[in-house]
């Protein structure tokens, strides 16, 4: 299988866990604007999970609420992004945001739900092999998720709008370690740790992976295609943030990219040839087109 493939079928198996927690829920406007909001990512987060769990010996069936509750987190923060407060984005996914499709409230409410419903799937009975790595996994989401994590990286990307001097590029390093890299560097730690393992390995990986990532979308939004993105794009530009784009040049920031991914595939090593799907999924990180 290539690896767009291999992506998709992890992203199926967790869609399916996903849609078995929501039918279980009592039908509401806010469990429809769950489901829609859990809709068409790629599922970069649940891969690593599945992908992580798999290097270390744990059954894609043991891993899928870890896979699922980290999806239903980075929905929450693109509903929650979306929002007039924060970004103001009518297109997301190449469909309507959620508070277009249905209100403000019902986004914010379905973000909020999404978030409660990560937490329990993980710590609902099968989440995890025992209770301490149970409570592991949740106490880690629960920072890497938040005020110190990906909250963080939103506040302080929000602070940016209005400062008086763009960020230089070691202030949007940290806001980007928070705003996108806590949640990537949870999901590919999520594997060692449910397995008992030490996810120092991983953690390389992904902090490499998780900046590729971010200066890839960087990228995307100077060079991109807003139609096969399904966002809009150029928006940093036009509010005249700093981006590792505008800081480093196009051909800078492509070239810092593929240095990040070879520093990815380099963490890779204790794993040798098992870990070829992650070193697939470095490398496709910063090809992608959306
Ligand atoms: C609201 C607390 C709060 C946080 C939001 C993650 C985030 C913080 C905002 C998203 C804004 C954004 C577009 C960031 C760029 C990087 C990113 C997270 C892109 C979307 O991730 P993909 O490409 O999305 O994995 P899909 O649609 O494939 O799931």
């Amino acid at each position: 299988m290539n690896f767009p493939d291999i992506l998709a079928a992890r992203a199926e198996q967790t869609a399916r866990h996903l849609d078995a927690a929501l039918a279980a829920l009592p039908h509401s406007g806010v469990r429809d604007a769950m489901a829609y909001a859990l809709r068409g990512g790629k599922g970069l987060r649940a891969f690593l999970v599945l992908e992580g769990a798999a290097l270390h010996g744990i059954a894609t069936a043991a891993a899928l609420p870890a896979a699922a509750a980290i999806e239903a987190i980075h929905a929450y923060s693109l509903v929650h992004d979306d929002l007039p407060a924060m970004d103001n984005d009518d297109l997301r996914r190449g469909q309507p945001t959620v508070h277009v499709k249905w209100d403000e409230a019902s986004a914010i409410l379905a973000g909020d739900a999404l978030q409660t419903l990560a937490f329990e799937l993980l710590a609902a009975p099968g989440g995890a092999p025992d209770a301490a790595r149970q409570v592991l996994l949740v106490h880690t989401l629960a920072q890497a998720a938040g005020a110190a994590g990906m909250v963080l990286g939103q506040a302080l990307d929000i602070a940016a709008e209005t400062a008086k001097a763009p960020l230089t590029l070691d202030e949007i390093t940290t806001l980007q370690a928070g705003k996108t890299g806590a949640l990537i560097g949870w999901a590919a730690q999520a594997g060692p740790r449910l397995a008992g393992d030490d996810p120092a390995p991983l953690a390389r990986y992904s902090a490499a992976l998780g900046l590729a990532f971010q200066i890839a979308d960087d990228i995307l939004d100077v060079t991109g295609d807003a139609t096969k993105a399904g966002k809009r794009l150029r928006k940093d530009d036009a509010a005249g943030k700093a981006t590792f784009v505008s800081l480093l040049g196009l051909s800078g920031a492509q070239t810092r990219a593929a240095t990040l991914v070879a520093e990815a595939e380099e963490a890779l090593f204790p794993y040798g040839e098992r870990a070829e799907t992650l070193r697939q999924a470095a490398r496709f990180v910063i090809s992608r087109e959306t």
